[in-house]
């Protein structure tokens, strides 16, 4: 982006796999960086990072971290942003957090720029950064509920393994190796750290991302269920979602089947309205079977739609498959982008 102020800027999780997407994304971005102070936890503190050419020493989070800062980016889980989502912003601050920690409180914008930008202006010191999953299907609805009107979601995903951080890569690629090696796989950490059961990722599908609530839907299928009526502003809407880990590394695929309100709606028109959107790409040729893929859409910042198709027995549904990095427009684009409309609409003060 283009302007004459620089920003004190602090990466919490900057070791990380979203921390990494982070930095990649500042620099790539042009983002008016004055000072850069990455963050992680005491194991990482003293880890040496390049960012443009120069090299930062990482230093372990505490609150007198955010002195001086402008704008901090949190991405270390959710306990990290409670503890220190609040330092930062008493110290002056504004946070875009990556975490679940802070997205349902009614205080705290929840914003993907090209769907509800303008929610930004409310708030409070913190501004949400969606679940990964919701943001990518939350653009590619936007445009079909502005322009048809939308009563039904019915989403299932198949979600990359960098969703789960660097140690689920690690496992996934260990596993791989042992796989095709005719050795036992050692599963330790997925589907879910800290759970009673671990299951091999490798040649494998695991219906279970983040932990089971006690209405039998997953954390992450209850995060896209809940923001996605949050961002789009209609709590009206019904939604309901399967949540599916797969063994590949980047982007989240998703299948969503959506009931709009209009009378009479036809394929073309809604491809028209997706391929007008902003940060949507039409991928959608099936005569020359052109259609998105998580290889295809890797290292890219846009949400690619495809597949579209009327369903067959209720006029009003359609299917579509849409593909995003996850790590990209699912964390550290969406992050930045926030962070961009915050400097570009003059909305850093609370
Ligand atoms: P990761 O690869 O495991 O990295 C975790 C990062 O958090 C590391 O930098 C780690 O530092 C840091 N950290 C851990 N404990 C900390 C502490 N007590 N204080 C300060 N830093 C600490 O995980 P990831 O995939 O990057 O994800 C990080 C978080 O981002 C997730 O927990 C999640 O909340 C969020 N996330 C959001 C989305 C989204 O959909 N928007 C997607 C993925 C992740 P060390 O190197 O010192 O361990
Ligand atoms: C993606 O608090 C934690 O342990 C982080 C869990 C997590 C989240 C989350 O709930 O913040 C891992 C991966 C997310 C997310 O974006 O919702």
């Amino acid at each position: 982006m283009t302007t004459t102020q620089r920003y004190n800027v602090a990466v919490v999780g900057a070791t990380g796999a979203v921390g990494a997407k982070m930095l990649e994304t500042l620099d790539k971005k042009n983002f008016p960086i004055n000072e850069l102070h990455l963050l992680s936890s005491k194991r990482s503190a003293g880890k040496e990072l390049e960012f443009q050419g120069k090299t930062y020493t990482v230093q372990e989070t505490t609150p007198e971290s955010f002195e001086g800062i402008d704008i901090a980016l949190f991405s270390a889980g959710g306990s990290v942003s409670k503890k220190f989502a609040p330092e930062a912003v008493k110290r002056g601050a504004v946070v875009v957090d990556n975490t679940s920690a802070y997205r349902m409180d009614p205080e705290v914008p929840l914003v993907v720029p090209e769907v509800n930008e303008e929610d930004i202006k409310t708030h409070n010191g913190i501004i949400a950064n969606p679940n990964c999953s919701t943001i990518q299907m939350v653009a590619a609805l936007k445009p079909i509920q502005d322009q048809f009107g939308m009563s039904r979601v019915i989403v299932s995903t198949y979600q990359a393994v960098s969703g789960a951080g660097n140690e689920a890569l690690d496992e996934l690629r260990t596993q791989s190796k042992a796989f095709l090696e005719g050795e036992d796989l050692e599963a330790e950490l997925l589907p879910v750290s800290g759970e009673k059961h671990h299951y091999p990722i490798a040649f494998n599908a695991l219906p279970q991302i983040d932990v089971f609530q006690d209405n039998g839907y997953t954390f992450e299928e209850m995060k896209m269920i809940n923001e996605t009526k949050k961002i789009m502003h209609d709590d009206t809407v019904h939604v309901a979602a399967t949540c599916v880990r797969l063994p590949f590394f980047t982007s989240h695929a998703e299948s969503v089947y959506v009931e709009v309100d209009k009378e009479g709606v036809t394929v073309d028109q809604l491809k028209t309205a997706i391929s007008n959107a902003e940060g949507i790409v039409l991928e959608d040729d099936p005569e020359n079977q052109v259609y998105p893929t998580p290889l295809s859409s890797a290292g890219k910042c846009d949400v690619f739609v495809g597949r579209i198709r009327k369903d067959l027995d209720n006029q009003k549904g359609f299917h579509l498959w849409v593909v995003s990095d996850n790590l990209l427009k699912g964390a550290a684009w969406n992050s930045v982008q926030i962070a961009e409309s915050l400097i570009k609409n003059n909305w850093l003060q609370k």
